[in-house]
């Protein structure tokens, strides 16, 4: 018997179910023992959540290839901002009626206004512009049950806390801004008339990811579809099939059906390279997946995606699917066994012109096509995990991706919860998107600042993320860097743990240049592929004057400043990929200069509209010269 084990023998047997075996390991592992002891206490004694994979109901992938009925549109609000409807007095969730004379309730949805669902509730009406707090939404529809069928109510995402109440009962709650969660409905569905409640808080606090400061809007609001999936009773609940690591002819998986399926056959199929390849579930529903074949190979040249059919006894789901092999190779990146330059550019998941949040696939097309046009064969998707149909037409438009977690800056490294909050983050990100051949990197973090809790707890991500994904790249971004003379020195240890290191450097803008660009020498003591993950400085479009100076905020510092960054950049022997900060000009509350930014960071290669700024060109002019390469 562990110390561990002995230390917590008295906990309830139930409560220490919470806490499952695997997640107890995983954090021993990195913790010290009276951090994980804590951990565990903190949790039976019901003051955490349980650690994942309980901590949320796990959702199906997929949702677009299922039998899905949309939950979209308009839904009806009540703006709360004491939260008092959470409370007895004023129980919103309760949707009661007046029911005799003398009766009635403060609140009511009948006569409430409606909001678009997608939408953030900022951009849509001028009084939500800066709200941060509670808003009650409420949809009913109307629903004819089908016999043997199961239903699920799926959110793309809600931003940032969300109570969902299905026919006045709670189901449940779910944090994070940027990721799905469901809710199963069979047996609580009903013929007829349905309602949906749900409290939304976008209400900013210390120990969440990201916390109380972060350089983009705090959009509120369920901006993501909303579904209720029909699923049979024996369902594909997940599955994993890509190209297995370092190999290019065999494909390696796993089928996950419902746990209470029992042995049963699956199949898949890729009629295109004429697959039919069949076996059996273990007693827990899983199967694993191993196949031989020679598929045409996914890249931006070729960005190939086969047609592939998963099917169990009772479901089937189809799917597009693109093989490529992604490794690294001392200071290379390799794109199916050959080095890459990743030409890449920042997206936020905003429409600059409509100010509010990206997240329809004609939205991506906007913003892809502008990457595209830059000469971007990557797209760095910042700060959070961007909509599917994003991460889906990239891969269709041969668009490599780095998707990461909202873990940035000032986060609580101390506070035991933060770890769960980021596994959970990355859990449901990496469980989304694991089949997108598209992303080759997972990000853990961004410009976290070196300490021994910061470190204790990527790492231990880094090991989880690669313990549910281990064909991808694991990267972080970050701004810890030496300046001693000409040389710029990578310095943070955090690189022991990534395949790939991002580097945030603002030189020309928040740091002045030390020696000429020509004649600064970059060093890399971890011998790993390095990429730019952010440069640049603002300027508002339209405005022109001096070059040499920032407070000019003009499309020539602006300019002028990229040409200083490739300057550097083509000197540096390890690099292996550009972002530039940022495509477009956002929306961020902190941003305060009342003439050149009101509330917007100015950083865009591209306006608010869309117009391309003079540093565009540099940019594409680049990208153009490393193309023909
Ligand atoms: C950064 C951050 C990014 C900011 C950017 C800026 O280092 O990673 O989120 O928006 O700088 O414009 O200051």
């Amino acid at each position: 018997m562990t110390e561990i084990e002995n230390k917590t023998k008295k906990i309830p047997e139930k409560r220490k179910r919470e806490c499952s075996d695997n997640a107890i390991k995983h954090i021993s592992k990195h913790l010290s023992f009276e951090h994980t002891l804590k951990i565990i206490l903190l949790i039976c004694s019901g003051i955490l959540p349980p650690l994942y994979p309980l901590h949320a109901q796990a959702f199906l992938t997929n949702v677009q290839g299922r039998n899905f009925t949309s939950l979209n549109g308009k839904w009806q609000i009540i703006i709360d901002p004491f939260d008092a409807g959470a409370g007895s007095w004023k129980p919103v969730w309760k949707d009661q009626k007046p029911s005799g004379k003398f009766d009635f309730y403060e609140y009511g949805f009948n006569d409430a206004v409606s909001l678009n669902v997608p939408g953030d509730w900022s951009s849509q009406q001028a009084e939500l512009k800066y709200y941060e707090g509670t808003v009650w939404y409420k949809k009913t529809f109307i629903h004819q049950q089908k016999k043997d069928k199961r239903d699920f109510l799926y959110f793309g995402a809600v931003n940032y806390l969300c109570d969902v109440y299905f026919n006045n009962e709670k189901l449940g709650s779910h944090e994070g801004g940027f990721t799905p969660f469901q809710f199963e409905v069979t047996g609580k569905i009903k013929d007829g008339n349905n309602s949906i409640i749900l409290r939304v808080s976008n209400q900013r606090k210390p120990d969440d990811i990201p916390a109380l400061n972060f350089d983009w809007w705090n959009y509120g609001g369920i901006t993501r579809d909303v579904y209720l999936v029909e699923t049979p009773l024996n369902l594909i609940r997940d599955y994993f099939i890509q190209l297995k690591k370092s190999s290019t002819d065999k494909i390696d998986g796993w089928i996950q059906l419902d746990s209470s399926s029992g042995v049963q056959k699956v199949s898949v199929q890729i009629p295109a390279l004429k697959i039919n390849y069949n076996t059996f579930t273990n007693t827990t529903g899983k199967a694993l997946i191993s196949i031989d074949t020679k598929p045409i190979l996914w890249s931006p040249e070729n960005p190939v995606l086969y047609e592939v059919i998963i099917r169990s006894e009772t479901d089937s789901i189809h799917e597009a699917i693109g093989f490529r092999n992604i490794e690294v190779n001392g200071e290379d990146i390799l794109l199916n066994g050959k080095p890459v330059f990743l030409r890449g550019v920042n997206i936020h998941e905003e429409v600059p012109q409509r100010a509010g949040r990206a997240w329809s696939e004609s939205d991506a097309q906007m913003l892809l096509g502008w990457a595209k046009e830059l000469g971007c064969n990557f797209v760095r998707l910042t700060h959070y995990p961007h909509n599917e149909h994003t991460v889906r037409l990239a891969e269709k438009m041969g668009m490599m991706l780095w998707e990461e977690i909202p873990l940035w800056q000032n986060i609580q490294f101390t506070n035991p919860a933060i770890l769960n909050k980021a596994d959970t983050m990355l859990n449901e990100m990496i469980t989304r998107d694991k089949n997108r051949c598209a992303i080759i990197m997972w990000s853990l973090s961004n410009e976290t600042a070196p300490s021994e809790s910061r470190n204790n707890v990527l790492a231990a991500m880094a090991d989880y993320a690669r313990s549910l994904d281990s064909t991808r790249l694991i990267t972080s971004a970050f701004n810890h860097v030496k300046y001693e003379g000409n040389k710029v020195i990578i310095d943070d240890s955090l690189s022991n743990t990534l395949d790939v290191i991002g580097v945030n450097e603002y030189l020309g803008w928040y740091v002045p240049w030390k020696v000429k660009p020509e004649e600064m020498e970059w060093e890399n003591p971890f011998h790993k592929p390095l990429i730019m993950s952010e440069f640049g400085g603002e300027a508002l479009y339209g405005n022109h004057g001096a070059a040499d100076t920032n407070s000019s905020w003009s499309e020539e510092r602006q300019e002028q400043l990229y040409h200083e960054q490739i300057t550097m950049l083509k000197r540096i022997p390890f690099l292996r990929g550009t972002c530039p900060w940022v495509l477009a000009d956002f929306r961020s509350p902190g941003r305060l200069n009342p003439r050149y930014q009101q509330g917007w960071n100015m950083k865009g290669l591209l306006s608010d509209k869309g117009l391309k700024k003079k540093a565009w060109f540099v940019m594409n002019n680049y990208y153009k010269q490393l193309e023909q390469q």
